[in-house]
C-alpha cells in the first residue's frame, strides 16, 4: 500500500487496488449465508418490487424517484458487492474491513445537529428526519476516485428538503458535513489515517441540487453500517469521498469549509472533486473505470463520463469555471 510519511494514508494507486478475486476469497470466509440471497437481488430494479429483501436490515419503503437523472439505466451492482467492498476508514483502510468491523456502530438512537447560518437551527432525531419528506428510491452510479465504480439503489430524499426546512441565511454559502468520530464504536479512529472527524463540504447550490441525496437506505432496507448508517450524503456526480457517511452534524457556513481529504493532501483531492475524465489524479488517469462485479478476465474497462454521466443535470453549476484549477 502506498503511504506518504507524515501525511497519513492516501488512496492507493489504481494498480494497487486488491484484485476482485483476492477480496472475494477473503470475503467468502466472513460472509456466510447472506451471499446467495444477496446475489439474486441484483437481477432486477427496483429492489422493492421483488418482494424479498437481500440483507438483514429493517425494510424501508420508498417510491421510485421522479427527479431528473435519478434512475440510472445501468445494471445495479449486487447487494453483496455494495456491502462488502467499502471505503469507510473509521473502520479500517482495507476494502473488506468495514463489513467485518462496523458491527460496533450503533445507528440508533441517532441525532443530527443542524447549525450555523440558518434561521431554524436544531437537533433532528433520526425518526424525525425519516419523516421529513417522502422517501424515494434512486439508482445512482458511484465513482470512487481510485478508479472503480458501482451502481447503487439508494433510498432517501433530496438534501434540499432538509435545507429548506432550516431556512439558511444570506450568509450561508457552503454546507459542511461532519461524520461520527467515536473511538468506542470505530476501531479505525486510533490510526492517524485522516484528521477525524471525517468532514466534507459542498457549495450551497450543489447541496441544493435535487440529485444531492440524504440517504437512509439501499436495496429496500436501512443502510448497513458499512455503507454509512443511519444517514449519509450521496453526491452522484462527484468522487465517492464527497459522500460523507454516518453524519452527526450539518453546518452552514460562509467560507469554503475544511474537508478531510483536502487537509490530508490538497494537491490530490480538491474541494470540488467532480468526476472528470479529462482531469487526471496526479498519480493516475481518471479516463476509465472498473465496474465492480464486471471484473472478470475479459471485462473491459468503462470510459468515465463527465460529471459521472450527470452532466445534463449538473453541468450548469460549473459554467465558466476552470475545472483543472477547481479540481
Ligand atoms: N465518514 C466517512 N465517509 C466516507 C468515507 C470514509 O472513509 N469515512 N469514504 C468515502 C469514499 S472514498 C467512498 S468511495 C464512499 C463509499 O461508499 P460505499 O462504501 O457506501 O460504497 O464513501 C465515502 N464516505
Ligand atoms: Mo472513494
Amino acid at each position: 500500500m502506498h503511504l506518504l510519511k507524515d501525511r497519513g494514508f492516501v488512496h492507493p494507486l489504481s494498480s494497487e487496488i486488491t484484485p476482485k478475486a483476492t477480496y472475494l476469497n477473503r470475503r467468502t470466509l466472513i460472509q456466510g449465508l447472506a451471499g446467495a440471497a444477496a446475489t439474486a437481488a441484483s437481477s432486477a430494479w427496483p429492489a422493492l418490487a421483488q418482494g424479498g429483501r437481500p440483507g438483514k436490515g429493517a425494510a424501508l419503503a420508498a417510491n421510485r424517484s421522479e427527479v431528473a437523472g435519478a434512475t440510472a439505466t445501468d445494471k445495479p451492482t449486487s447487494y453483496a458487492d455494495i456491502t462488502s467492498y467499502n471505503n469507510y476508514y473509521e473502520f479500517g483502510t482495507d476494502k473488506s474491513d468495514p463489513a467485518r468491523t462496523a458491527g460496533t456502530l450503533k445507528p440508533r438512537p441517532w441525532t443530527v445537529v443542524v447549525e450555523g447560518e440558518v434561521k431554524k437551527p436544531g437537533t433532528f432525531d433520526l425518526d424525525a428526519l425519516l419523516k421529513l419528506s417522502p422517501l424515494e428510491e434512486r439508482l445512482y452510479r458511484l465513482r470512487c476516485v481510485e478508479g472503480w465504480s458501482m451502481v447503487i439503489p439508494w433510498i432517501g430524499y433530496s438534501l434540499a428538503e432538509l435545507i429548506k426546512r432550516v431556512e439558511p441565511t444570506g450568509n450561508a454559502k457552503y454546507v459542511q458535513f461532519v461524520s461520527l468520530a467515536d473511538k468506542a464504536q470505530m476501531p479505525g479512529l486510533s490510526a492517524p489515517v485522516l484528521e477525524w472527524p471525517y468532514v466534507e463540504g459542498l457549495r450551497m447550490d450543489e447541496a441544493m441540487h435535487p440529485l444531492t441525496l440524504l440517504a437512509f437506505g439501499l436495496y429496500g432496507e436501512v443502510l448497513p453500517n458499512q455503507n454509512g448508517a443511519p444517514v449519509r450524503a450521496v453526491v452522484p456526480w462527484k468522487y465517492g469521498f464527497k459522500s460523507a457517511k454516518s453524519i452527526v452534524k450539518i453546518r452552514f457556513v460562509e467560507k469554503q469549509p475544511k474537508t478531510s481529504w483536502e487537509t490530508a493532501i490538497a494537491s490530490e483531492y480538491g474541494f470540488y472533486s467532480n468526476v472528470n475524465p479529462k482531469v487526471d489524479h496526479p498519480r493516475w488517469s481518471q479516463a476509465t473505470e472498473r465496474r465492480i462485479g464486471e471484473d472478470g478476465l475479459f471485462a473491459k474497462k468503462r470510459p468515465t463520463l463527465m460529471f459521472n454521466g450527470y452532466e445534463p443535470q449538473v453541468g450548469q453549476l460549473y459554467a465558466g469555471m476552470d475545472l483543472k484549477k477547481y479540481y
